[in-house]
């Protein structure tokens, strides 16, 4: 039975053009609702009062808050203070001002980075600051863990009905296509078609291939959050992921196989492996009644269709 009722709803897309904020936007299509998006030039979410005066002005019902500063691995560990400052502060801005101006549902996204670097696989929604952060991106963490405590804080005090997802590793269309600054699969797909266009016989791979990774298609993500926006509201955040997981270097070959490369692949030690193993336990998703649809050869192969498609 459907809880929140989106039908007739203005809902606001925050950070709609991103890869999850444009997978919502395609999912929300086939909701009876009013889509309300902005765009940088139009709204700079790092100004609080301007955040206020944009929402009081639109009357928005409700938020999917999927507006961050994100990248992989290298973005995360060479730029601490914007990843922590900016989606902070993106974060604390958005979740007030719903408050202020009386949203009536938020969905905020964290990541599965906010769990401890030795947390135990599968990780629980429990094991939240049972540990240390994974160092290479406890800044983008915290800041996830500032906003998941805020919606809790808020629907305590003040009996917001707002609500938090973590989801595991994304690709698909829209993703952030940049070689250094992007996450692995992005990374991968741009490298392996380059030296399936060059017909060069290798490619490196950051750090040894052996760390594992849960790999989560965008417009699956995007079907999780309108779920969960209507049929769940409750202060524990939901973790939103396959269940399954692979290392780099299988990421990798199953890439190759979609793009139609064959080589073999060398390692970069100087980089960084980052966390040895970080898979979601999503059993308390799946008692709701959701789960993953998109099989990862599937989702591989539109994520590299749309890359070559949009690459210029
Ligand atoms: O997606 P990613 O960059 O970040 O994946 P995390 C990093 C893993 O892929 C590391 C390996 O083990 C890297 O050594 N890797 C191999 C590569 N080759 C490459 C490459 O060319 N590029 C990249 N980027 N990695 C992210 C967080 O952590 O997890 C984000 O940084 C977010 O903020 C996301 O939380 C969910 O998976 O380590």
């Amino acid at each position: 039975m459907t809880k929140f009722d989106l039908a007739g709803r203005r809902v606001w897309v925050a950070g709609h053009r991103g890869m999850a904020g444009s997978a919502i936007v395609r999912r929300l299509a086939r909701e009876d609702c009013e889509l309300v998006t902005a765009t940088r030039s139009e709204l700079d979410l790092l100004r609080q009062a301007d955040v206020e005066e944009w929402m009081k002005e639109r009357k928005i019902d409700v938020i999917f808050l999927a507006a961050a500063t994100v990248g992989g691995i290298l973005a995360n560990s060479t730029r601490p203070a914007e990843f922590l400052y900016e989606n902070l502060v993106i974060a604390t801005n958005i979740i007030q001002a719903a408050r202020t101006t009386g949203v009536k549902k938020l969905l905020f996204l964290g990541s599965s980075c906010i769990f401890p670097r030795m947390a135990e696989q599968p990780m629980r929604e429990e094991a939240l600051l049972t540990g240390a952060l994974e160092p290479t991106n406890e800044w983008y963490a915290i800041a996830k863990i500032a906003g998941i405590k805020l919606c809790q804080a808020y629907r305590r005090q003040y009996g917001c009905d707002f609500v938090s997802v973590m989801p595991t590793n994304l690709y698909g269309p829209g993703d952030r296509y940049d070689a250094e600054g992007g996450h692995v699969v992005a990374a991968l797909i741009m490298k392996i078609h380059a030296a399936k266009m060059a017909n060069n016989p290798t490619v490196e791979l950051w750090g040894t291939g052996k760390p594992k990774r849960e790999f989560l298609f965008s417009e699956d993500l995007a079907d999780a959050c309108v779920f969960v926006a209507k049929n769940y509201s409750d202060e524990m955040f939901l973790n939103v992921g396959t269940g399954h997981d692979i290392t780099i270097l299988e990421l990798a070959q199953s890439i190759a196989k979609v793009v139609g490369w064959q080589g073999t692949f060398t390692f970069d030690a100087s980089k960084p492996d980052g966390m040895p193993r970080k898979v979601l336990d999503v059993s308390r998703l799946k008692a709701l009644s959701w789960s993953a649809s998109t099989d990862f050869e599937t989702g591989m192969k539109h994520a590299y269709e749309w890359y070559v498609a949009n690459r210029a």
